[in-house]
């Protein structure tokens, strides 16, 4: 879709938005005028994604219903019960925020497979410190408030309670989310309108300023802008991949999401102070409840991260220690073998052998075959040996078409035997050569290793296909 009819569909609902000014204030032209745009909103919500998947279809629907019924809450509300607080609007009003978070959920779900833990934790600490800032400036004076009355209590609590279960429901939908995403953005647009026009009520109730007529009227506005985005969002191609999956993130944190995390916890220490400041703490349990649930979840997110660095860095060992070809140990990881190898023959006086193969003629062989050919049988002849071998002897890739073993308690023919079972199972009918050296009791591990070259080197040159047996004395 081009640009051009999107922003031409926008002129519609702008200018019904702008003309809301036009209607005098207060009375009910300029409630039905405002329903008008409700319900138009969530007419074009429900049309627009009436063929897209089903997880968009849902949420669009539940975000059409509470859209409709949030705007018919100021008509009725002067047509049923103009002077009394709650009021037959207050239902109608409150209605948005379930319906906005069945919708969210439906997202939400659509695109993580499973529970994403590390985003829930993250999303449960930011709620947690603004629920605590919420709880203290709202919340609090409201339920103290004895001129509301319990129902009056009761609902004007609920709409701070929506706003905060709502921000936390965004917060969650935009972690990790494509930020080029138009539909998401309008989404995340029409939502913060919603949420920064309650937080703007709820400063002024604060401060204790009746908002004058205009500025009643832009508020009323920003309302009417957020059905649009979401309405805007319905229309908007890329509406269509909000129904994928996003696939698993690591636990990482971004900048901006450790910036938030760390807003968020500071919300509690600053309350505090402002407390004190102020001369007396008013707050002071739900300070230490509130600040016990960030430690608790930023100690959990630590851990998370914790373990992720750790597997990342057995991962790492492993892949430095694994030939990524045949799956055997390489080099490093067969040398690091035979050290223990050799302190254990030490320690318990037992003989230790250590045997070097080599492919015969495998240049040969890969001339002939082609290299990937070459590949497959270094990979099927390191299979077929290792489960020939005894648990306790260790196999290796040491490079290119060699290979190592390591035969504890076995000298001469009893070393001899284990490499001879080995040539029966080489694929493809493939020979090799082998060396074999039994270490003498007391030299370092490169010169056993040297005398199984030199036996092997033998091998070679006595012909290939067979096993040398270096001649230096075994150890007891
Ligand atoms: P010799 O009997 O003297 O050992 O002859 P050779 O051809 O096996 O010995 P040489 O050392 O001259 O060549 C070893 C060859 O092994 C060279 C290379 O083509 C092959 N080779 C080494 N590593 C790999 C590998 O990872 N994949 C494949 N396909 N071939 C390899
Ligand atoms: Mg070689
Ligand atoms: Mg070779």
């Amino acid at each position: 879709m081009s640009r051009r009819p999107q922003l031409l569909r926008l002129a519609v609902p702008a200018t019904a938005v702008a003309a809301y000014p036009l209607w005098p204030d207060g009375g009910i032209a300029e409630a039905l005028w405002f329903a008008l745009v409700g319900v138009g909103c969530a007419a074009v919500m429900v049309l627009a994604t009436r063929r897209r998947e089903a997880p968009i279809r849902a949420a669009w629907r539940w975000f059409a219903a509470g859209v409709a019924l949030n705007s018919l809450g100021t008509p009725v509300a002067l047509l049923v019960s103009p002077d009394s607080y709650p009021s037959a609007g207050d239902p109608l009003y409150l209605s948005l925020y379930p319906a906005l978070g069945i919708g969210l959920a439906a997202l939400i779900r659509a695109r993580s497979d499973r529970v994403d833990w590390p985003a829930l934790i993250d999303t449960t600490t930011i709620s947690t410190g603004l629920g605590l800032l919420t709880w203290v400036f709202v919340i609090r004076p409201l339920a103290a408030d004895a001129e509301l009355g319990v129902l009056g209590r009761t609902v004007s609590i609920a709409y701070p309670v929506g706003d905060i279960v709502l921000l936390s429901m965004l917060v969650r939908l935009l972690i990790g989310a494509d930020r080029r995403n138009g539909a998401l953005r309008a989404v995340g647009a029409g939502l913060g309108a919603l949420l920064a026009g309650d937080a703007t009520w709820a400063v002024f109730n604060e401060i204790g300023w009746e908002p004058t007529a205009l500025v009643n009227q832009l508020l009323t506005m920003v309302f009417l802008g957020a059905y649009v985005l979401l309405a805007a969002a319905a229309t908007h191609e890329s509406v269509r991949e909000l129904a994928e999956p996003r696939g698993r993130r690591g636990p990482g944190v971004t900048p901006v999401m450790l910036t938030l995390l760390t807003l968020a916890s500071l919300i509690a220490p600053a309350i505090l102070a402002l407390e004190v400041w102020r001369g007396e703490v008013v707050d002071g349990i739900a300070i230490a409840v509130g600040s016990s649930a960030l430690f608790v979840l930023v100690i959990t997110r630590m851990a998370q991260l914790l373990r992720h660095v750790e597997a990342q860095a057995r991962k790492l060992a492993d892949l430095a220690t694994v030939d990524e070809l045949t799956g055997l140990p390489n080099r490093r990881g067969w040398n690091a073998a035979l050290a223990s190898a050799i302190d254990g023959a030490r320690r318990d006086g037992r003989p230790l052998s250590v045997a070097l193969l080599d492919l015969d003629h495998f240049k040969a062989f890969n001339d002939e075959y082609g290299h990937q050919a070459g590949d497959r049988l270094l990979r099927g002849a390191a299979a077929a040996w290792r489960s020939a071998l005894r648990g306790v002897d260790a196999i290796a890739r040491y490079g290119g078409e060699e290979f190592i073993v390591l035969l504890p308690d076995a000298h001469g023919d009893g070393a001899a035997a284990p490499v001879e079972r080995l040539r029966t199972v080489t694929p493809a009918g493939q020979t090799f050569s082998a060396g074999i050296a039994t270490w003498d009791g007391a030299e370092p591990s490169d010169e056993l290793v040297a005398r199984a070259d030199r036996a092997l080197y033998a091998a070679k040159q006595a012909g290939r296909d067979r096993t040398v047996l270096d001649a230096a004395p075994a150890a007891a």
